[in-house]
């Protein structure tokens, strides 16, 4: 069997750039889907896979993918950057799927089998102040929800977005059109997504004050600090959050801030989920194994794929860490089928992150997992068992546009990581 040839597919059914990788063989009809997704530059992934990976594969054999893995790794000399790893994954998660049509099995019966009939999941509900936020809690708690993310306002809190136009020098600063996370800012402040990281950390705890014993007792909790906080602030919330019992509180630190979980982990017992912006095996590789984390979250596109999130995964039953794959708008439908497959198949599965997959995304990907219940599904098809419609792809285009909300802010305008 020969690969003949590789292409992408950029579609935004539900108003998201997304990349799918599609792998063609020598074998009638038989090919593989794989998800490149990083919708902040997704025409950057979609070269890497035409100019460089599709002339670099033709002609080999799809079977075996661990070689064509490393083979795409280190093509490059230069290796571990996300545009690199989303495109790679693209191959990946589509070599997986040859794999398991060839086998007639899903890829969680090719890994090993069911753990678990399907993944738990969590939902998220926002709101512009505390009493939205529970409103939307009990709507997915009636829903039979069993885990709800709760934010307020966008990350980082109320968001007010400063653009250019209201930001000329000879307007006076824009004022803030509410209370609480939205700052006063000085004259002629440059463009961005403004919020105060003092009131957003104060903000957090009130919310956790007045929802926690509003709902059910054994409904999970969780929240998102985005990396928008300085290091030793995360701490003070993760303390303060301490008797609202999170299922996990996410992203506390960024990155690069390795040295900082372990001062973290030291002062507090809330459990810590992580991982989504990880890129590069030495980010989590200390991390996993002195167990500063309780949750990892790659974007296993952002890590090269199924093969190295399988491998994450392995590591992180060894020591105790359980996974929570990043699963938001930016993933596709073939993405999640991949975070599933793994989740079914993981005994150290922790909770899965899902959206709600909108009616033309459902189309445009059939065999899409269902949402049933406060638990994701996948269909027993081999493979993915997801498949892309690219007619009707073609008809949802994307745009690209310079992202704004990257460009967060403090009150006295210092950008802040997103
Ligand atoms: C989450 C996230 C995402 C990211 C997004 C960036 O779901 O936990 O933090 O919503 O912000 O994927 O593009
Ligand atoms: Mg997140």
């Amino acid at each position: 069997m020969k690969i003949t040839r590789v292409r992408s597919i950029l579609t935004a059914p539900d108003g998201i750039a997304l990349v799918v990788v599609k792998v063609e063989t020598d074998q009638d009809g038989l090919y593989g889907l794989g998800c490149a997704t990083f919708t902040q530059r997704p025409t950057l992934v979609a070269r890497a896979v035409e100019e460089y990976l599709d002339p670099l594969l033709a002609g080999r054999d799809p079977a075996n993918i661990e070689d064509l893995w490393r083979l795409m790794y280190l093509n490059s000399y230069w290796r571990n950057g996300p545009v690199l790893n989303n495109a790679i994954s693209g191959v990946d998660m589509a070599l997986w799927d040859i794999k398991g049509k060839v086998a007639g099995m899903p890829v969680y019966d090719l890994i090993g089998g069911k753990c678990r009939e399907a993944a738990m999941v969590y939902r998220h509900a926002d709101g512009r102040d505390p009493q939205e936020v529970l409103e939307n809690v009990l709507k997915y708690q009636e829903q039979g929800a069993l885990a709800v993310r709760c934010q307020m306002g966008g990350y980082g809190g109320r968001v007010k977005e400063i653009t250019r136009a209201t930001a000329a020098p000879s307007e006076a600063a824009p004022q803030a059109t509410h209370r609480g996370a939205t700052p006063d800012r000085p004259a002629s402040a440059f463009p961005g997504a403004y919020y105060d990281p003092d009131a957003y950390a104060r903000s957090v705890v009130a919310l956790f004050d007045y929802v926690r014993p509003r709902v059910d007792a054994g409904l999970f909790l969780l929240h998102d600090i985005h990396e928008r906080l300085a290091p030793i602030d995360s701490i003070r919330l993760a303390r303060a959050l301490e008797p609202y019992r999170l299922f996990f509180l996410e992203d506390p630190l960024a990155p690069d801030q390795i040295e900082w979980f372990r001062r973290l982990r030291e002062q507090s017992a809330t459990p810590i989920a992580m991982g989504e912006l990880h890129i590069n095996p030495v980010e989590w590789r200390a991390l996993v194994a002195e167990q500063l984390i309780d949750f990892v979250r790659a974007h296993l596109s952002a890590i090269g794929g199924f093969t190295p999130a399988r491998k994450l995964a392995a590591l992180c039953e060894a020591f105790g860490v359980r996974t929570a794959w990043h699963g938001p708008g930016d993933v596709s439908p073939i993405g999640h089928a991949a975070n599933l497959h793994l989740d079914l198949a993981s005994p150290n599965f922790g909770i899965q992150e899902v959206i709600r997959f909108g009616e033309p995304l459902r189309e445009v990907f059939p065999g899409t997992p269902e949402l049933r219940d406060g638990y994701l599904w996948a269909n027993d098809q081999p493979g993915w068992g997801v498949d892309l419609n690219e007619e009707l792809a073609a008809k949802y285009p994307i745009e690209v546009t310079p992202v704004l909300w990257t460009q967060s802010r403090w009150p006295d305008g210092t950008l802040w990581t997103p």
